[in-house]
C-alpha cells in the first residue's frame, strides 16, 4: 500500500438509483415503496424553469410527510449557474432533517463542490442539523472530467460520482441523440478475412470517460456509478450497458424508470457462482498463508494475495446486500 491510505466514503449499498422529478408529486410515494436502493428527487432537468419553485416545495413536503423507510434519499438540486440553486440548498437542507444526501449536477471544477459544501456546513451549524449530508456529483461535461480528480477530492462529504452520459454526448459534441448505450458510428471494419468479407466491430464509445471517472472516485474512497440509459424499453440493452459498467468497477446505474430497478440490483449483485468462487479463493489462500506460500494455483490458475482483495470486493458486498 501508499503511505497515503484512501478513507472510504460512508458505506451504503447503491445498486439502482431512480430518477423522480421533483415536479411530479404522484410518483413520490411508489418511489418510496420501490425496491430500489437510492433515489433521488430532481429539481434539475426533469423540471420546466416555471415548475421549479413548486418542485422545490414539493420535494420539502415529500422529505418530511413520505415514508421513506430505510431508503437512502437524495436531492438533485439545480446547477451553480442558474437562479435556483442558492434556494434549492437553503430551502432543502434547512427544512428536510430526512435528508441523506445532494447530488451537484454539472460539477466542473472543485470550486463548484467547496461552494456548496461551505453552503451546507453553515446551515448544518445554523439549524443544528444532527444528520450529516453527503454530496454526490454528476460529471457530465467536458470540464468536468477534466477536473474529475479535484472534484472526487473536493470536500470530505463527497460520497459518489455519476457518469452522466447525457449531458457529457452533448458537452463534448458527440454525434448522438441516445441517451446511453451503443453508438452505431462508434465501429470500426476490419480487412477482409480468408472468405473476404469484412466484420464490424463495435466499440463502448464511453470506455474512457466511465474509466477515468471510476479511477478518479475510487482513489478517493468514492463509490462510481453509470447514470441513465433512455430507452426503458430495451432490458437487455440496459443490462448490457450496466454489466460493462460494473466489470469496470462501477457499483451501481440509475435507473429512470421504475422497470429498470430490479436490472440494476440484479446486474449489480454478484451471482452465487462469483461468491462461491470468492470464496473458494479465500479458503485456498488461507490453506496457501497457513503453508507459507503466497501464490498457488486454483483450478489451474495463479492465485496470490491481490485475489484475497479481489475475492473481499465480491463477498463484502454480498454481505452488504444480505444485511
Ligand atoms: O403503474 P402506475 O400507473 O401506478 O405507475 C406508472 C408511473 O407512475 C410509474 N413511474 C414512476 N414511479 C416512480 N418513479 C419514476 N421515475 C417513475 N416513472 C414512472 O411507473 C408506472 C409506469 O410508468 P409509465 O410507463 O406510464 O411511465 P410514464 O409515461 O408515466 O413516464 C415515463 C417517464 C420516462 C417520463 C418517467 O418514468 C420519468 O419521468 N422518469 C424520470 C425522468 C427523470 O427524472 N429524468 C432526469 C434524470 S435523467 C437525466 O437527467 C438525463 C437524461
Ligand atoms: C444525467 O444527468 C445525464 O445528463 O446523463
Ligand atoms: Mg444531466
Amino acid at each position: 500500500m501508499s503511505f497515503t491510505i484512501v478513507e472510504p466514503a460512508t458505506a451504503r449499498l447503491n445498486r439502482s438509483e431512480l430518477a423522480v422529478p421533483g415536479s411530479r408529486t404522484e410518483l413520490f410515494e411508489k418511489a418510496a415503496r420501490s425496491a430500489v436502493d437510492v433515489l433521488f428527487m430532481d429539481l434539475e432537468d426533469a423540471v420546466a424553469p416555471d415548475e421549479k419553485p413548486q418542485a422545490r416545495k414539493n420535494v420539502i413536503q415529500a422529505l418530511n410527510e413520505v415514508d421513506w423507510g430505510d431508503k437512502v434519499v437524495s436531492v438533485r438540486i439545480n446547477g451553480l449557474d442558474t437562479p435556483y440553486m442558492y434556494r434549492d440548498v437553503v430551502d432543502i437542507v434547512e427544512n428536510c432533517p430526512r435528508l441523506d444526501m445532494i447530488m451537484i449536477p454539472k460539477a466542473g471544477t472543485a470550486a463548484d463542490i467547496y461552494a456548496v459544501d461551505m453552503l451546507v456546513t453553515q446551515i448544518e451549524m445554523a439549524k443544528g442539523r444532527t444528520k450529516r449530508l453527503g454530496l454526490e456529483m454528476i460529471i457530465e461535461s467536458a470540464l468536468g472530467m477534466q477536473n474529475v480528480e479535484a472534484i472526487a477530492a473536493a470536500s470530505k462529504r463527497n460520497e459518489a460520482l455519476h457518469f452522466g452520459v447525457a449531458d457529457y454526448a452533448a458537452s463534448i459534441k458527440a454525434r448522438t441523440t441516445n441517451i446511453g448505450g451503443a453508438n452505431p458510428y462508434y465501429t470500426m471494419l476490419s480487412d477482409a478475412d480468408s472468405e473476404g468479407v469484412r466484420h464490424t466491430h463495435w466499440g463502448d464509445v464511453w470506455h474512457y470517460a466511465l474509466a477515468r471517472m471510476v479511477v478518479a472516485a475510487r482513489a478517493n474512497g468514492l463509490r462510481a456509478l453509470e447514470g441513465p440509459y433512455g430507452d426503458f424499453k430495451d432490458p437487455d440493452g440496459f443490462r448490457a450497458s450496466a454489466r460493462r459498467a460494473a466489470a469496470l468497477g462501477c457499483e451501481g446505474k440509475w435507473a429512470i424508470h421504475p422497470t429498470q430497478i430490479a436490472l440494476a440490483n440484479e446486474e449489480f449483485t454478484p451471482s452465487e457462482a462469483d461468491i462461491t468462487q470468492a470464496k473458494r479463493i479465500l479458503e485456498a489462500m488461507e490453506q496457501a498463508q497457513r503453508e507459507g506460500k503466497g501464490a498457488v494455483a486454483l483450478d489451474g490458475r495463479l492465485i496470490d494475495i491481490a485475489s484475497i482483495k479481489q475475492a473481499e470486493v465480491l463477498v463484502k458486498k454480498a454481505e452488504m446486500i444480505a444485511a
